[in-house]
Formats: structure tokens, sequence, C-alpha cells
């Protein structure tokens, strides 16, 4: 079933010069790119789009980590892109993701910085539409 998923290109990997092996990965599973924009996030963005984290302990650090430099968002289609993206992305932690996931391959022993973990992905179709339209007009 063709889905869209809204994908984000933290701030670590955008600083790191990996938006372009990110987004190429994405494109050689044959997913399409149809929206594209590099920007530094609106605080009230932010809260939207990670409400459901408010309150826990990493919530605020995570903001501040989000805040830090200009992150890439991007609207991915195809068959089953939501779920296909996430699995391409690998586990939260960069330290246990797999081999061959982004996060795997790209992530890097951060410590207690979980939250460096260079791409977010939507979960669901629902959290896809309202985050969509978090990022895009
Ligand atoms: P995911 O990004 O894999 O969907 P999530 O939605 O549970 O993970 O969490 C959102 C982000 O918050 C995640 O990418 C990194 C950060 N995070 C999650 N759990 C954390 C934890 N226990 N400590 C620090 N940061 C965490
Ligand atoms: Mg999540």
């Amino acid at each position: 079933m063709t889905e869209r998923t809204l994908i984000l290109i933290k701030p670590d990997g955008v600083a790191r010069g990996l938006t372009g092996e990110i987004l190429r990965r994405a494109e050689a599973k044959g997913y399409r790119i149809t929206r594209l924009t590099q920007v530094e996030a609106r605080a009230e963005q932010l809260a939207a789009h990670y409400a459901e984290h408010e309150g826990k302990p990493f919530y605020q650090p995570l903001v501040d980590f989000m805040s830090s430099g200009p992150l890439v968002a991007a609207v991915l289609e195809g068959d089953r892109v939501i779920e296909g993206f996430r699995s391409l992305a690998g586990a939260t932690e960069p330290t246990t993701a797999a081999p061959g996931t982004i996060r795997g391959d790209l992530g890097r022993d951060w410590g207690e910085k979980v939250q460096k973990n260079l791409v977010h992905g939507s979960d669901s179709p629902e959290s896809a539409a309202r985050e969509i339209s978090i990022w895009f007009d």
C-alpha cells in the first residue's frame, strides 16, 4: 500500500555531512522524495513533533539537541514506507542498531546522548499525517 512518511535528518546528520548518504539510501530502496527542505526548527514545531515525549527525562535534552543546528525534513512516498524507513533507520540507540541500517552503520557511540541518532521516521499513518503538517504547509 502506498504511504507517506515524514523523515528528519537531525542536526548531527546534517552537521556530519550525511544528508546525501541518508537520502541516497531512501532513494535506493525505491522511495520517492516528494518534499524536501532544510530548516532551523522553531520551538513550537519541536513541541508539537515530540508531544508524546513531554515530561520524560530525555525530553528537554532532545528538544535542545534538535534546536542546536539545521535539520532536513523530507516526505517519502512508497509502498509500506512508514515501517520500511524505520527499518532502514534501525534501532533508536545507535550502539545497538544493526549493521546495514543508517543508525547501525553511521551512528556513533555518544554515551548518554542517545538522542544523537541521525534520523527520525514517523511510526504510524496517524503520526505521519500529523508530522507532515508540522514541517510542511
Ligand atoms: P525513535 O526515534 O526510534 O522513534 P522514540 O520515538 O522512542 O524513538 O524517541 C524519540 C527520540 O528521543 C529518539 O530518536 C531519541 C530520543 N530518545 C528516546 N529514548 C531516549 C532515552 N531513553 N534517552 C535519551 N534519548 C532518548
Ligand atoms: Mg519515534
